[in-house]
């Protein structure tokens, strides 16, 4: 049955088409897609941005501070200053699951990957992380370009 019932529409379509060049959308495409997994809502910065910058040069590759305490509500700009490319990423092994999508979708836009920011190719760029809406906790986090040269810092959140 439906298959005929398509194929009519279709071919009122077709007949009454003449001339025009836009296309009805097939009967079959109007199915809702899966739903998308629901991704958490980044929570806005409601305290004092904190600044940390990511360097490589003849002392190696870190961040500046590496170690930073914040306030709940509070936020991170990393700023790339040399040596990169870098980001800032988390391992989803280390974040806790209750933490895990909050702080997921607090990573900015254009992020990589899970918990992980958006490459930095340039001095002057930079990404904001905001803390809001992250429960107490020190969570280790990284460059992924530079893991293994042990660009690496922690955030403790109060
Ligand atoms: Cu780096």
């Amino acid at each position: 049955m439906r298959f005929i019932g398509s194929a009519l529409v279709a071919s009122a379509f077709v007949l009454g088409a003449c001339g025009g060049g836009e296309k009805a959308p097939a009967a079959d495409s109007a199915a809702p897609a899966a739903a998308p997994a629901v991704a958490g809502t980044a929570a806005a910065i409601t305290g004092t941005t904190h600044e940390v910058k990511m360097l490589g040069d003849e002392k190696g590759y870190r961040f500046e501070p590496k170690d930073i305490t914040v306030k709940a509500g509070d936020g991170i700009k990393f700023t790339f200053v040399s040596g990169g490319p870098h980001n800032v990423a988390f391992n989803p092994a280390d974040i806790p699951a209750d933490v895990k999508p909050q702080l997921d979708a607090n990573m900015g836009a254009e992020k990589m990957m899970e918990l992980s920011s958006k490459m930095m190719m340039n001095p002057g760029e930079s990404v904001t992380i905001s803390f809001a809406n992250i429960k107490a906790g020190t969570y280790p986090f990284n460059c992924t370009p530079h893991l293994a040269m042990n660009m690496k810092g922690t955030v403790t959140v109060q």
